[in-house]
């Protein structure tokens, strides 16, 4: 009886000690199975994550700040002339590293600035010690507004820079090729135009886009994402599109699936329902087999990531899915890491969300089974964690 009253006393022991544990640490438990961890607390609207190929995770705040992440250490680079402009939607947006980076030690940034009006602009930075020198402006005088900025960037599969831009409210220069708004771009990393763009000395690459702020390649297969005209027309149809060279989307003429000749179709309308999509990448690593090749999707409004399975040959939607719901509130951008994780920003102090203590926030997503030793801490989560969640004005 002693030997059992032994081990009933170090089980309890056990508990206790491993609920502390996991009660200090950055876990919180989902119920698909999926548990997320802190990478980096207490940021300000993180908008676009870009790692290097020897894992350093390098990212944008909207106020104007570059940080990177690396070896569990929070880096603060220093940049050279950046004169941000943080408004409504407007501010530090995309990043992209050189392809070859670090050999080829370039930076490249998109973001908003004032100058009688506002604008958007692309420039490209050397990275030296951690800091940011010899700033290039790569494509200039993107019209801006406080809404509308589009502001995604990322290399293509081609080695191009791709460009997604907003409307800037003034919707008819989406359809306008000799606008820079509503479009997505496509430059060489030097800025100049490719010769194989689809407008000559052009480069716009797509247009009739309203606010895309997600692109990504399966292959040599372009998808995006865009907002749909819930502010202003009081209805969603958000959009995943298929990117075609030359092809015209259809804003401000039609929204979502038309099935009007002119203007290509979305793969998929959100319909009545607001996702407000925002990054975009396809998974492609084997830490989640259940997401392998699908489209991961952040969603600001909807609060949750969108998973989508495509037929890349008829180029259809299969089904899609959310996770995550509620977790984390708005997300504004996911990537896969060098490591096949896959890591999220969250964007509660833009505006439109409501922080929690530690927001915002990127985190890791931990795949599903490898967490049963935190099972047994459940209970626990749910009687003290919760707690510590504690909701606050912004
Ligand atoms: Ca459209």
């Amino acid at each position: 009886m002693r030997s059992l009253h032994k081990i009933i006393i170090i089980l309890i022991l056990v508990i206790i000690i491993s609920s502390v544990l996991f009660y200090f640490s950055n876990y919180s438990v989902n119920v698909e199975g999926y548990d997320i961890i802190n990478v980096v607390t207490n940021l300000d609207t993180p908008w676009s994550l870009a790692f290097s190929k020897n894992g350093i995770l390098f990212f944008t705040e909207r106020p104007g700040y570059v940080k990177a992440f690396y070896n569990n250490t929070l880096i603060s680079l220093k940049v050279e002339n950046l004169n941000v402009k943080e408004i409504g939607e407007g501010g530090l947006l995309g990043i992209a590293l050189d392809p070859n980076f670090p050999n080829s030690p370039y930076i490249y940034l998109y973001y908003t600035y004032e100058e009688e009006k506002l604008w958007n602009r692309v420039v490209r930075y050397k990275f030296e010690n951690w800091t940011l020198v010899d700033q290039k402006i790569l494509i200039d005088k993107i019209p801006a507004a406080t809404i509308h900025n589009g502001g995604r960037i990322k290399f293509g599969p081609d080695g191009k820079l791709y460009i997604t831009t907003g409307d800037a409210t003034q919707r008819d220069l989406a359809q306008d090729i000799n606008s820079l708004a509503g479009k997505i771009l496509r430059i060489n990393p030097d800025g100049s135009i490719p010769e194989d763009n689809p407008f000559p000395h052009s480069p716009v690459y797509s247009y009739g886009h309203r606010n895309p702020q997600g692109i990504d390649w399966f292959d040599n297969l372009m998808f995006s994402s865009e907002h749909g005209p819930s502010g202003e027309l009081g209805y969603a149809h958000d959009e995943i599109n298929f990117i075609i060279k030359g092809a015209n989307y259809g804003w401000p003429i039609v929204v979502g699936i038309s099935n009007d000749k002119r203007f290509k179709n979305p793969i998929l309308d959100t319909g009545e329902e607001t996702w407000a999509p925002s990054g975009i990448s396809f998974y492609k690593g084997n830490i989640y087999p259940e997401l392998k090749n699908k489209l991961l999707v952040a969603t600001l409004r909807g609060k949750h990531l969108r998973i989508i399975e495509i037929d890349f040959k008829e180029i259809k939607v299969i089904n899609h899915y959310a996770i995550l719901g509620n977790m984390l509130g708005r997300i504004r951008d996911v990537v896969e890491g060098p490591d096949g994780y896959i890591y999220i920003a969250t964007s509660n102090k833009d505006g439109r969300g409501i922080p929690a203590l530690d927001d915002d926030r990127i985190v890791k997503l931990i795949p599903k089974n490898t967490k049963a030793y935190l099972n047994i801490n459940l209970f626990f989560y749910a009687i003290f964690v919760r707690e510590k969640i504690k909701l606050v004005k912004n």
